[in-house]
C-alpha cells in the first residue's frame, strides 16, 4: 500500500457499485452492516448502492437504507428468468432431491430459494439492469463486519493492477451440495479448452487425485470486475452448468461456481487477497495478524480468531501454489 495515489480524495470514482441481494426482512442486519462499511471506509469514497430482491422492497426498507449513507441508493426487482426454473428442469424431481436432501441434513439442502439465489449469483447479478452501466463491484451481505478501517480505494487498487478478482476468506465446499460439479467442469475443460490459459489457477481447486478439493473464495464477500462474468468464456461455463440441472438437481453454490471459473480462466497475478480488509461473516473472520493493525488502532477483531489458519480454510494452499 505504498502508492500513494489510491489514498487521493477528492479523486473521480471509479465506475463500481456495492451490490447488496437482500431481503426484507434482512432491513436491520443491513443497516448495522452498512454502518460498519461506511465507517470504516465508504463515507470516504461515497460509491452507490444497488439494493436487489426478487420481490419489491418496501417503503420502510428504501426510508431506512438511504438514511445510512450519504451515496447514491437504487432499488431493483430481479426479473423472474432471473429468479427461478429455467424450462428444461423437471420440478417435481428437483422437489424430492430437495427432501431427500433436507432429510440427510445437508445445509440449505430443503431450500429451494436458495437455489434461486445461488443460481442468481452465479450467473445473472452482473446483468441485472441497474448493474449493467458498471465496471467494478463489491457484494455486500446483511450481518457482516468489517473490523478494520480501509483508507484506500480497493476499487482504484485493482483497477490499476489489472485485477479480476479479490477475496479475504477461503474455504472448503460441503461435497454432499455438488457430487456432480466437477465433472460437469471436466467435460466443459474438454469441449473448450481454446477458453483456458496455460497458466492458469486450477492448482489451486484440484487435490492429488485430480478431483475438485473443494477450495472456494467465499463468495459473501466479493470485489472484482464485472466484465468478468460478462465475458463469453464465462457466461458459456455458466449456460454449461445451468444445462446440466445441478443448480437444482444438487445444490451446487455460486462460491465454487466462481472460484472454479476463476481458477480456469485467470492467473494468479488477477487474483488479489484482501489481507488488509477485515472482515467477519459469521462464523468465520479474516482479521490481519501483523502487529502493525492493531497497534495503530485502526482494527476490532481479534487475530487470534483470524481463520486463515485454521482447518476447513485455503488460504495456506492459495499462497503454496
Ligand atoms: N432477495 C432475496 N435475497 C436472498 C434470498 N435468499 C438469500 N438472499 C440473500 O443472498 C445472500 C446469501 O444468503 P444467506 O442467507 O446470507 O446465505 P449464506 O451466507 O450462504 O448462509 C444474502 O445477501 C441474502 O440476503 C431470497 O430468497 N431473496
Ligand atoms: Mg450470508
Amino acid at each position: 500500500m505504498k502508492d500513494t495515489s489510491l489514498f487521493l480524495k477528492n479523486v473521480s470514482r471509479v465506475n463500481a457499485v456495492i451490490i447488496v441481494l437482500v431481503r426484507n426482512k434482512e432491513l436491520h442486519e443491513l443497516r448495522e452492516t452498512m454502518r460498519y462499511f461506511e465507517d470504516r471506509w465508504n463515507k470516504k469514497y461515497n460509491y452507490p448502492y444497488v439494493f436487489l430482491n426478487d420481490e419489491e422492497f418496501t417503503q420502510e426498507f428504501k426510508i431506512l437504507t438511504k438514511q445510512m449513507t450519504h451515496s447514491e441508493t437504487y432499488y431493483g426487482l430481479i426479473p423472474k428468468e432471473m429468479w427461478g426454473y429455467p424450462p428444461w428442469i423437471n420440478q417435481t424431481k428437483a422437489a424430492e432431491i430437495r427432501k431427500e436432501m433436507e432429510e440427510k441434513e445437508i445445509i440449505y439442502g430443503g431450500s429451494e430459494s436458495y437455489r434461486h439465489m445461488c443460481r442468481f449469483n452465479s450467473g445473472f447479478f452482473f446483468r441485472h439492469e441497474l448493474i449493467q452501466k458498471y465496471d467494478y463491484y463489491w457484494r455486500l451481505e446483511p450481518g457482516v463486519d468489517f473490523m478494520c478501517d480501509i483508507d484506500y480505494d480497493p476499487f482504484r487498487f485493482i483497477q490499476k493492477n489489472n485485477i479480476i478478482y479479490g477475496f479475504t476468506i477461503s474455504l472448503l465446499e460441503v461435497q454432499d451440495t455438488i457430487p456432480t460439479l466437477w465433472d460437469t467442469v471436466k467435460q466443459f475443460m474438454n469441449d473448450y479448452s481454446h477458453y483456458i490459459p496455460k497458466n492458469n489457477v486450477i492448482k489451486f481447486i484440484k487435490n492429488k487425485e485430480a478431483n475438485y478439493n473443494g477450495c472456494h473464495f467465499w463468495s459473501n464477500f466479493e470485489i472484482g470486475d464485472l466484465n468478468f462474468w460478462r465475458s463469453e468464456k464465462y457466461l458459456k461455463f455458466f449456460d454449461y452448468l445451468d444445462q446440466s440441472g445441478g443448480f437444482y438437481y444438487e445444490r451446487w453454490g455460486d462460491a465454487p461456481v466462481h472460484s472454479i471459473a476463476l481458477a480456469m480462466f485467470l492467473e494468479k497475478s488477477q487474483i488479489h487477497f484482501f489481507n488488509d480488509i477485515a472482515y467477519m461473516h459469521p462464523p468465520f473472520q479474516h482479521c490481519p495478524i501483523e502487529e502493525w493493525f492493531h497497534e495503530s488502532g485502526r482494527c476490532h477483531c481479534n487475530p487470534h480468531k483470524n481463520f486463515d489458519d485454521e482447518w476447513g480454510s485455503c488460504t495456506k494452499n492459495w499462497f503454496a501454489i
